[in-house]
């Protein structure tokens, strides 16, 4: 883990087109098998989710999130501020360095619902279009398991509507991407420590949970250092300028506390 993972140049190209990418081995064996009991630790005890599926809306069903994990629990910490990971971020955006925005485990139950369909910008208060998800799985997956799924090339129309991830959502992007006709694009499997990297505007979604086993996956959000903070736009955005970019405020870098430089 303390080399560089190598990014080619037809990958670099590859995921300017696409918007996102697959990549084998971001995190080696070794490494996943440390750190795979430390983060579902944390979630066991940081998560706050306690009614059955069935009780719970769209979002509730679609997966088991706990944010900022590295803020909570130094090995977590050790996990999230791998400069390997950062590097490849920063890689793929074509910038040199990247901060944290922030840290999410996104765990989708056995009999989990979908993750409807939309672009995570919507949330992020960020005057930049260089942001970038690292989604990696800590344990082996099938397409079945809630495979996250991107609409390739769906970046490049921008942001389409000012939805949150909600059945609204799901209908209305599911019906941009078929009227597009954006290649709809998944892994078949991913191994533990594969990752997928994507844009803050590419549209994704992921399948429900058919298999027996937690989908575990742990995510890193990075943005291109020297963003600006915008004004938010909606209650999520609010949110998020309280959360994670404290104590900046718009107008000013996202360089506090909070965002560290990665890589
Ligand atoms: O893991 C999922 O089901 C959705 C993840 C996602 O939308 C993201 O990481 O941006």
């Amino acid at each position: 883990m303390n080399v560089p993972y190598p990014i080619s140049d037809i990958q670099k190209a590859e995921f300017a087109s696409s918007g996102h990418i697959l990549l084998e081995g971001v995190a080696t064996n070794a490494f996943v098998r440390q750190y795979r009991p430390i983060i579902r630790d944390a979630c066991m005890h940081f998560g706050t989710e306690t009614r059955p599926i069935e009780e719970r809306d769209t979002y509730g069903k679609a997966f088991l999130q706990t944010t900022n994990l590295w803020q909570r629990d130094q090995k977590v910490r050790d996990f999230v501020f791998q400069s390997r990971f950062a590097e490849v971020a920063a890689t793929l955006l074509g910038v040199e360095k990247v901060r944290l925005y922030h840290d999410q485990a996104l765990f989708k139950e056995p009999g989990g619902g979908p993750t409807p369909w939309h672009q995570d910008q919507y949330y992020w208060p960020l005057d930049t279009d260089r942001t970038i998800t690292m989604w990696m799985p800590l344990v082996d997956i099938d397409s079945n398991a809630g495979m996250l799924t991107f609409a390739s090339g769906s970046h490049r129309g921008g942001a389409v509507d000012d939805l949150a991830i909600s059945d609204e959502s799901d209908r209305i992007l599911a019906g941009h991407v078929a009227d597009k006709r954006y290649p709809v694009v998944r892994a078949e499997r991913m191994a533990a420590g594969d990752a997928t990297f994507h844009l803050g505007l590419t549209i994704h979604t992921a399948g429900g949970n058919g298999s027996e086993i937690m989908r575990e996956v742990m995510t890193i959000i990075y943005f291109a250092d020297q963003t600006r903070i915008t004004e938010p736009r909606n209650s999520h955005q609010r949110a998020d300028l309280e959360t994670w970019l404290r104590p900046r405020m718009p107008g000013q870098l996202a360089d506090g506390e909070l965002n560290p430089v990665l890589n």
